[in-house]
């Protein structure tokens, strides 16, 4: 039975270009043949509960804006009833998957046992959605920055009882996770930072970080869940500086912690450009690792300087950030979660079915661009030119440890070697981009 949210709304359907209908796909079809596979499989789209569900419309400067039904979110009824809009919407969207955190779905109990059980009870009654909608869990994920237990961090908090209930919390959603089926399990380490030096031990909080996500693991194999565990970097907001700052930053921090083949990086746009990169740059970094897990699809105002989880709309960007992700050899396992929201004041249903359309179609021209300049091989055959003369013997004697720097000096004195610089061909090579997007 419907619950009536969205009223009038029927399941959009791909239209083509041409279509004026704003209920329906003008780019996105889920059959459509790309590179040999459906574009529903190459995306694996996936809606976030947090932001379409969960949040009130609060900002900094004021209280929630959206007012619906299931608000205020502090019982099982309307967690539940929660839970019937929001596999209204997936299927009228016709997304595969969806994503949570134990805060979005069940309400806060103050207390650990009260918290699982009723995590167990509302993921039971989803299961039951799950199964007659065919709709899989993309991820699952523990939030542990809203409660005020929080404040001071989770696995980096300097109390061990807080440690400890984030270990335990952290167990109860993986295990809801697991039973559900889900693909992949995510941290997201929104208080796991800091606030200010003067209080805090950097590297104690970093070691216990480190060991916190190496029990992770150890409980993944434990009890035989087979999705990938994935952490999100961001750079900072809500904390003044985050662990996980970015791409990079997440590789040296597994690394040193002898993760890098059990973790990999859930990578969301707006984090890269607060960070100061762009999308394609964090993919590219995590893929050139063998560590690009899965997208949370978003994009960030270039002015605010808040994390401001938009929908995407620049399919240029958008385009070049799959182009990577079609070189790393696609999403696997992972996905395209929209960790996007509606502005506070859009709060009219049909909103929250049109900002998810048009990500999708923005992310489906996007995948077609890319896919296009992969099977047209320009970029791929201008990068092997680039760097041919390394397939030279005396080059590859520099890389491959035969020769030092006296051997490179002696050569260089001896070929008389005059270094001519060649066109980076920059300007021509975003007009061949421009071609396809
Ligand atoms: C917040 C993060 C969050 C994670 C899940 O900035 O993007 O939404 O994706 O905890
Ligand atoms: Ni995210
Ligand atoms: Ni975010």
């Amino acid at each position: 039975m419907s619950t009536g949210f969205f009223d009038g709304i029927e399941k959009l359907q791909f239209e083509g270009r041409d279509s004026q209908n704003e209920l329906a796909f003008k780019h996105y079809n889920p059959d459509e043949m790309i590179l040999g596979k459906r574009a529903e499989e190459h995306l694996r789209f996936a809606v976030a509960y947090w932001h379409s569900f969960a949040w009130e419309g609060h900002d900094p400067f004021g209280g929630p804006t959206f007012q619906r039904p299931w608000h205020p979110q502090d019982d099982m009824g309307r967690a539940k009833m929660k839970a019937d809009v929001a596999f209204e919407m997936f299927e009228l969207l016709g997304v595969p998957y969806f994503c949570w955190h134990d805060a979005d779905v069940r309400p806060e109990q103050g207390n650990y046992a009260d918290n699982v059980s009723t995590l167990d009870e509302i993921t039971d009654y989803m299961m039951g959605k799950m199964e007659s909608s065919g709709i899989g869990l993309l991820w699952g994920t523990a939030n542990m920055f809203s409660d005020r237990r929080w404040m001071s961090g989770a696995s980096t908090n300097p109390d061990p009882d807080i440690f400890a209930f984030a270990a335990a919390t952290v167990k109860s959603c993986m295990d809801a996770t697991h039973k559900m089926g889900g693909q992949n399990y995510v941290l997201w380490g929104g208080r796991e930072g800091y606030e200010t030096l003067l209080n805090t031990d950097l590297g104690k909080e970093l070691d216990h970080m480190g060991r916190f996500l190496n029990m992770v693991v150890e409980y993944k194999h434990k009890i035989g869940f087979k999705g990938q565990i994935l952490v999100e970097p961001k750079p900072q907001e809500p904390s003044k500086h985050q662990y996980d700052y970015d791409a990079a930053t997440c590789i040296g921090f597994l690394r040193k912690y002898g993760l890098e083949n059990e973790v990999k990086l859930n990578l969301e746009q707006g984090h890269a450009i607060l960070a100061g990169h762009s999308f394609e740059h964090e993919i590219a970094t995590a893929a050139a690792e063998g560590l690009l897990g899965s997208i949370d699809m978003n994009r960030n105002d270039y002015q605010s300087g808040w994390d401001t989880d938009q929908f995407p709309n620049n399919v240029p960007e958008v385009a070049l950030a799959y182009y990577h992700i079609l070189k790393a050899g696609g999403l696997g396992s992972g996905g395209t979660n929209f960790d996007a929201k509606l502005r506070r004041q859009s709060l009219d249903p049909i909103d929250l079915i049109t900002g998810h359309a048009g990500g999708m179609d923005i992310c489906a021209r996007g995948l077609q661009a890319a896919a296009a300049m992969v099977d047209d091989g320009g970029l791929e055959k201008q990068l092997s030119d680039r760097y041919v003369k390394w397939d030279n013997e005396y080059a590859q004697k520099m890389l491959d440890g035969s020769y030092d720097l006296s051997d490179i000096a002696a050569y260089v004195r001896k070929t008389d070697l005059r270094p001519e610089p060649v066109s980076g061909r920059q300007e021509r090579l975003e007009n061949y981009v421009n071609r396809f997007v």
